[in-house]
């Protein structure tokens, strides 16, 4: 039976399913590979299934010369060096689509908390202070702009739900996305006139070279300072020390944060005493029912490709049409 490595939160039902097919060297999530796997597992290891706190980069894919695919228990994969991975042949797998729900969901309990200040209004019951009197006014959505910068699965997932709330959506993406256009679910902006108009700017663009710290003080300063940052992407693609001092300097209104740039958040960190700043624990998927068809999905990949058949998500398909580099 092939070796794979296995980094990941598998249920028991799905791990019987691997074990029916392969041998199982366990490492503990978030541990590099090629330190926690022994010198004889390295060598024979022919799959990976891993989660984002896994770094597959050039060593870890170098420490196991065998691995012909890696598959991620995420749709982001900015924790492989998927370059890497192409040239040396190894099949990179995510799992798109299964999450676009959850994570839409939670963008829209960002803006619907931010907007109506839930996170103060439950502190205002508890404390007693209704008993005083009613609890500030808040905003409403209708008529309020929703920017998206980023127009994939996820941000049409969120233009949708936007919609249902009688926002204007508009969006700003590398690529104009005409069906999303011609849908009706948002409308193209440049990415300055998408930073003026938004009253809530949402990121859903992945981590990569490009991205890497590209909303910062130049992007904070062209928001409105009424203006909310939601983030339900990845930490690093916001500048946080940026972002921390136009909260401190009111240049923006608030934020709401489900990823950061390290992870976990260290509580000491200002954000985490900022009562216009609303966070959670990286659980955009988070739910029962999506980590479930994810994790389907993910092993699915892992053995449809050690089986030679066709994975049903792959991020750099050129492996498998044998475009990639020899072995
Ligand atoms: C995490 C995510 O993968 O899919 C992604 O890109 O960031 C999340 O769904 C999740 O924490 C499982 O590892």
């Amino acid at each position: 039976l092939p070796t794979v490595i296995v980094s990941a939160p598998v249920p028991p039902d799905l791990r019987s399913a691997i074990e029916a097919a392969c041998r199982i060297v366990d490492v503990p999530i978030g541990q590099r590979l090629d330190q926690a796997v022994s010198a004889a597992d390295r060598e024979t290891a022919r799959g990976v299934l891993c989660t984002v706190r896994t770094p597959m980069d050039a060593d870890a894919l170098d420490a196991l010369p065998a691995v012909s695919v890696v598959s991620n228990f995420a749709v982001g994969y900015d924790n492989i060096d998927v370059p890497r991975a192409t040239r040396g042949g190894v099949l990179v797998c995510n799992t798109p689509g299964v999450l676009d729900r959850a994570v839409a969901d939670l963008t829209m309990g960002f803006v619907i908390c931010l907007a109506r200040d839930m996170v103060q209004g439950d502190a205002y019951v508890r404390r007693g202070d209704w008993l005083k009197g009613p609890a500030p006014l808040t905003a409403d959505l209708a008529g309020k702009t929703l920017g998206l910068l980023g127009m994939g699965r996820i941000g049409r997932m969120v233009a949708r739900r936007a919609q249902a709330f009688d926002m204007r959506v508009v969006y700003h993406n590398r690529n104009r996305d005409t069906p999303s256009e011609e849908l009706g679910l948002a409308a193209y902006r440049s990415r300055d006139e998408l930073l003026a108009e938004a009253d809530f700017l949402s990121v859903h663009v992945p981590l990569s070279a490009e991205t890497r710290g590209s909303v910062g003080m130049r992007e904070f300063a062209a928001m409105k300072h009424s203006a909310y940052l939601v983030n339900t992407s990845r930490g690093p693609v916001v500048d946080e020390a940026a972002l921390i001092r136009a909260l401190q300097e009111g240049r923006i209104a608030g934020a709401g944060l489900d990823v950061m740039e390290r992870e976990p958040l260290d509580p000491a960190s200002p954000l985490c005493a900022m009562p216009n700043v609303v966070l959670q624990a990286h659980a955009g998927s988070a739910t029962v029912e999506t980590r479930r068809a994810m994790m389907e999905l993910a092993v699915a990949n892992l053995l449809d490709a050690l089986a030679g058949r066709q994975p049903r998500a792959m991020v750099n398909p050129a492996v498998r049409d044998g475009m990639g580099a020899a072995h």
